[in-house]
């Protein structure tokens, strides 16, 4: 390095410590310990989604796209993942970026298909074995979903619930196979895989006969989950909504469906921000739904207006979200996933943005005086309880960021932009 260039970056090195040093005094002042605060950030392993770096496109044909389920990327900005090889480098990008270790959240669309085409029904795991080699390599775990969606076998809306018992056989099929694979990922890893089951079921028009197709679901999951897998490597997690585009006067698969059967049979719910009316909040139902479930995993995402799948940022929602893990003291209940796509700016921007401001939040709850806050509210301070949470707003909580990033050898602060530009330079730009 340059000796000019070296100096800058010791000057810098230095700001950030000495920055660091004051916040240590002023969050001691508060009884919160920095060391501890860091030392449980490292722990903290976000499961990023695959889909954001090709719109939910996959790789089953040459040129797939996101169709059906009422899902929806828009947008068409250069240097859309093509192949696994291209999504790998992307998301390899897109880690170096982000502090800690992380997980990596596949869909079934996204094996290594060789070229062929294998229908939903007959996928292996073989076909993920270049992702499991390339998981290994990285020292990361990976999750798994179920795809019931993009194809003609769900273009008539129904797929676990359809009335169509060849269909539903089909779709059944398909997760029994996902499932399969989702264990042998997790054997090979020795990382207990979590596998999700979201399905675009329902009707865009008043439904006579929901109890029909409630029943019908209830019977294709008791299918599956009749196959007793080793929990070792795989649990399985149950997504609800509230509606789709498409299917907007009834969802088979609702809250209170996918709630009740994960209750009923020791599952995993999945809350995802983008799937409830939007002056409920996901926070509030961390502790609502945590003691009667195995584990939540949480689809952070940010809906405008409904639920579009916009770039996570770091708002009041994510902060509630943040701020409730940490409060139910559930970090090893609560698996956090991210789950929003965003074709119109740069793909792996948009998961450093997301993954980078969701790390922020968890930070931020981290850095709250748990007893002190209680110890208001219990003994009645209610004004000392909201002027404290006002306070804590204005402490040095960036200061105790870039310190994380810098021990965590990823960009601090805006550092990461350029990293992000380059690479569109070099690599992402080239793609025609
Ligand atoms: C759809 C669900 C689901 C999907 C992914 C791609 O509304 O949120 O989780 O976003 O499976
Ligand atoms: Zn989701």
């Amino acid at each position: 390095m340059h000796s000019l260039l070296v100096d800058v970056f010791l000057m810098k090195e230095n700001q950030i410590k000495n920055s660091f040093k004051i916040a240590e005094k002023r969050y001691a002042e508060l009884g919160v310990n920095l060391s501890d605060v860091l030392a449980i950030m490292k722990t903290i392993s976000l499961s990023i989604h695959c889909w954001q770096g090709d719109d939910v496109g996959g790789f089953e044909r040459p040129n797939s796209e996101l169709s059906g389920g009422g899902i929806l990327a828009t947008g068409n900005y250069l240097g859309k993942a093509r192949s696994i090889i291209e999504l790998q480098s992307d998301i390899s990008k897109a880690l170096s970026l982000i502090p800690g270790n992380h997980r990596v959240n596949l869909h079934a669309i996204y094996g290594d298909f060789g070229n062929k085409f294998i229908e939903r029904n007959e996928i292996d795991p073989k076909h993920f074995q270049t992702w499991i080699e390339w998981a290994k390599g990285k020292k990361i775990g990976l999750d798994f979903n179920s795809t019931l969606f993009s194809h003609p076998k769900a273009d008539s809306g129904y797929t676990l619930s359809s009335k169509n018992p060849e269909i539903r056989k089909f779709w059944i099929d398909h997760v029994m196979r996902c499932r399969e694979i989702s264990v042998e990922i997790g054997k090979q890893l020795n990382n207990k895989v979590i596998h999700n089951i979201w399905i675009p079921d329902g009707s865009k028009d008043v439904c006579v006969d929901r109890f029909g197709y409630r029943r019908l679901l209830k019977d294709s999951l008791d299918r599956i989950f009749e196959q007793e897998l080793n929990p070792q490597y795989i649990q399985d997690s149950l997504e609800g909504k509230l509606f789709g585009i498409g299917s907007e006067a009834f969802v088979v698969g609702s809250h209170d469906f996918y709630l009740s059967y994960a209750v009923k049979n020791n599952l995993m719910y999945t809350l995802d921000s983008g799937h409830f009316h939007p002056t409920e909040t996901v926070g509030d139902k961390i502790s609502a739904i945590l003691p009667f479930v195995k584990g939540i995993l949480l689809h952070i995402s940010r809906g405008l207006r409904w639920d579009s799948d916009h770039v996570v940022i770091l708002n009041d929602q994510v902060i509630e979200i943040a701020e409730e893990i940490i409060r139910t003291n559930a970090l090893d209940k609560i698996s956090i996933g991210l789950d929003y796509f965003d074709a119109s700016i740069n793909r792996i921007a948009a998961w450093v943005i997301g993954a980078r401001s969701t790390l922020k939040s968890i930070l931020y709850a981290l850095l709250q005086p748990k007893e002190l806050l209680l110890s208001y509210e219990n003994g009645a301070k209610l004004f000392q309880r909201l002027a404290m949470l006002e306070e804590l707003k204005s402490l040095p909580f960036g200061a105790v960021w870039d310190y994380f990033c810098y021990k965590s050898n990823v960009p601090i602060g805006k550092d990461w932009i350029k990293e992000v530009e380059d690479y569109e330079k070099t690599n992402l730009s080239q793609r025609k």
